[in-house]
């Protein structure tokens, strides 16, 4: 990280929205600023300048930063979720206003649904402010709440240090562990004391999951085989009502529920499932259309910046903030079907 006075130079051809929105004005203005926590605008901006092939480049240190920074971070949520800083958020995790039969009860296409949240505890930093001290309590206060889980969320929390052979194995096998984020979260303080204070909580069943201080500091998880959808929803906010009664999560009326990056920002919500489109795959005009129409993305089965695989596609909702859970979930519902009607007319 360099000198936090000097504008950084990035690449003529840069295209996060970091480059696109830090002017040097912009720099001067906002350089010798910091949060209560003593989060820097630098630190701020550092995962976009050591990582110049960022989609966004920017990562709040706590509540604060969306305020101290808002010269640049108020731009790029505009872009990014098409919400002025005059908007408010609202939230609906109740799943009977969710329309959703299972689209593909014969298991023709979807392979997997996954409907996960990020979460972060009210009144402290996030993840790249947060001291080593705080990202402790953090997991002892988080574990403690899941370990009190009953009935079908019952299950068993896995700390990363001191993890053994066994059961990283397992976990890996699973498809459930979480390794050391990637360059951008490494660039942005996520990692630090890596991999104290960071575990792995899953249900008996292997349905629920909640990821302790990886790039939030929860991913609530809910998934399963199959296509029903609802069902996943279901569990996710009923897990998510249980474990808000020991964790108050961080929440504005503007932003909705608080997260490190801009993009995760109001539900912190990503609904996807992994269907296999081979026939409207080789029609890629016409499967962006159908994904722009409802909102979607087409991503890789493996995670971020992955590509597909056998013709198997992650599609998820691409809208966060400004709309509520039910209707994330609804929008990659709606754009499954619609999916999944194309590929049985070709
Ligand atoms: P996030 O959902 O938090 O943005 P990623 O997209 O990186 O995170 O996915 C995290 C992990 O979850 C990856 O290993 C990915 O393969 C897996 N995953 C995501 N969606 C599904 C799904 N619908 N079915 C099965 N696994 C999934
Ligand atoms: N890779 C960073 C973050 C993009 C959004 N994905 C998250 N938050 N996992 C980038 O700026 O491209």
């Amino acid at each position: 990280m360099n000198d936090k006075n000097e504008f950084p130079e990035l690449p003529a051809d840069c295209k996060s929205q970091l480059c696109k929105h830090l002017s040097k004005e912009l720099f001067e203005t906002l350089k010798d600023k910091e949060t209560s926590n003593g989060f820097t605008l630098r630190q701020a901006i550092n995962s976009g300048v050591e990582n110049i092939d960022s989609g966004i480049g920017v990562y709040a240190g706590d509540e604060e930063s969306y305020t101290t920074f808002s010269g640049l971070f108020d731009p790029i949520i505009e872009e990014y979720h098409g919400f002025s800083k005059e908007d408010k958020h609202k939230s609906n995790l109740d799943p009977a206003d969710l329309n959703a039969p299972n689209p593909d009860p014969d298991g023709d296409f979807i392979v997997s649904t996954r409907i996960r949240v990020g979460r972060n505890v009210a009144d402290l930093p996030l993840g790249p402010a947060i001291s080593r001290d705080q990202r402790n309590d953090i997991e002892h206060q988080v574990s403690g709440a899941l370990n009190g889980l009953t009935g079908s969320l019952a299950g068993t929390y896995f700390p990363l240090q001191g993890m053994s052979e066994a059961d990283s194995t397992q976990l890996i096998a699973d498809h459930f562990l979480f390794k050391a984020g990637d360059r951008f979260l490494e660039a942005a303080g996520l990692n630090r004391d890596w991999p104290e204070g960071r575990g792995i909580y899953h249900n008996d069943e292997k349905t629920f999951l909640v990821w302790v201080n990886e790039e939030d500091q929860l991913r609530i998880i809910s998934m399963q085989m199959g296509g029903d959808i609802k069902e996943v929803f279901t569990r996710l906010s009923n897990a998510i009502s249980e474990i808000e009664q020991q964790v108050p999560f961080s929440y504005t009326e503007h932003l909705g529920y608080l997260t490190s990056c801009p993009t995760n920002l109001g539900t912190a919500m990503r609904a996807s499932v992994h269907i296999a489109l081979p026939k409207l795959a080789a029609d890629m005009e016409v499967f962006e259309k159908i994904a722009d129409q409802y909102h979607l993305q087409i991503r890789g089965i493996h995670g971020e910046h992955s590509e597909s695989e056998g013709g198997v596609y992650d599609i998820s909702n691409r809208r966060r903030l400004g709309v509520t859970e039910v209707e994330c979930v609804q929008d990659m519902y709606d754009g499954v079907v619609a999916m999944i009607a194309a590929e049985k007319a070709l």
